[in-house]
């Protein structure tokens, strides 16, 4: 327990969260009635992951959060974050969601990344080039379990970084000749353009969220094994996810990734 920690059990949070998760009905900010440090976050969100291992999910990687300044800007947090994804979570390219599994979610375009071996042998400063083995276009659906998705950084690492759902395209063999630090990013929403960007909102460098996944995994005991997933962060900021929607992401030179969703028509109709 480091000197910040209150000591206050954090058992119950995870609980709340996952209950809030699995019913799809929002709480309230964990901040909003006890001081959380960094440390304790991420212990609730190890906490929340429990839940669903006693569910049967399987951990399959990372997703990072607020690596560009288009969702620093977007949800006023501006420190790097991790969160855990898991089989449950990921829709087939192509596939279909129920709306109606989340509370109010949003949907951003990215790059996915998978691990080869090498990321177990290497350590927390291994050049990201060594560690990756393939690239792929991806969306995430992110849904903050917290009432009208509000909350400090200390809560959204609580809550699983948001991780909801994800969408990987297809994996393109990396090889690091291959420049991806600039490849434009285009969101459709049923066939209408939503949001342009870039690869370069990453960090600057996409690679660099390979370089901050190896790192936080380390320092809070996250797994990355041979093919963990690595979700690079938002290129734009988050789009609201209607009922009955077509999503689509393209990246240049790597293709695009889609998801529909069904369900729930008349919640969103409510929200407008
Ligand atoms: C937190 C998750 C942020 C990203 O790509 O930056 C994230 C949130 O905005 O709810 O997934
Ligand atoms: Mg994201």
């Amino acid at each position: 327990m480091t000197r910040a920690d209150s000591g206050a059990d954090t058992g119950p949070h995870a609980a709340a969260l996952d209950e809030a998760a699995t019913t799809a009905s929002p709480v309230d900010q964990i901040t909003a009635t006890r001081a959380l440090t960094l440390d304790e976050a991420y212990r609730v969100q190890a906490e929340l992951l429990a839940c669903r291992h006693a569910r049967g999910e399987r951990e399959v990687g990372l997703k990072l959060g607020f690596t560009s300044e288009a969702k620093m800007a977007q949800m006023g947090i501006s420190e790097v974050i991790a969160g855990r994804l898991t089989d449950a979570m990921r829709v087939a390219d192509g596939g279909t969601t129920d709306r109606r599994r989340f509370i109010h979610p949003r949907v951003e375009p990215e790059i996915a990344f998978r691990l080869s071996g090498r990321v177990e042998q290497a350590g927390p400063n291994a050049d990201p080039a060594e560690v990756i083995d393939a690239v792929a276009p991806a969306l995430e659906i992110i849904d903050s379990r917290y009432r009208d998705f509000r909350f400090t950084l200390e809560d959204v690492v609580a809550d699983n970084t948001s991780a909801a759902g994800y969408v990987t395209g297809p994996w393109t063999a990396f090889d690091r000749a291959h420049d991806i630090t600039n490849l434009g990013v285009m969101l459709e929403t049923d066939g209408q353009l939503a949001d342009t960007g870039s690869t370069a909102a990453i960090l600057g460098d996409p690679l660099r969220a390979v370089a901050a996944a190896v790192r936080l995994a380390t320092r809070y005991g996250m797994p990355l094994h041979a093919g963990s997933v690595v979700l690079a962060g938002a290129a734009t900021a988050a789009h609201w996810l209607s009922a009955a929607t077509h999503v689509e992401v393209t990246v240049a030179e790597l293709g695009r990734a889609t998801l529909r969703t069904h369900g729930g028509e008349h919640d969103d109709i409510a929200r407008r």
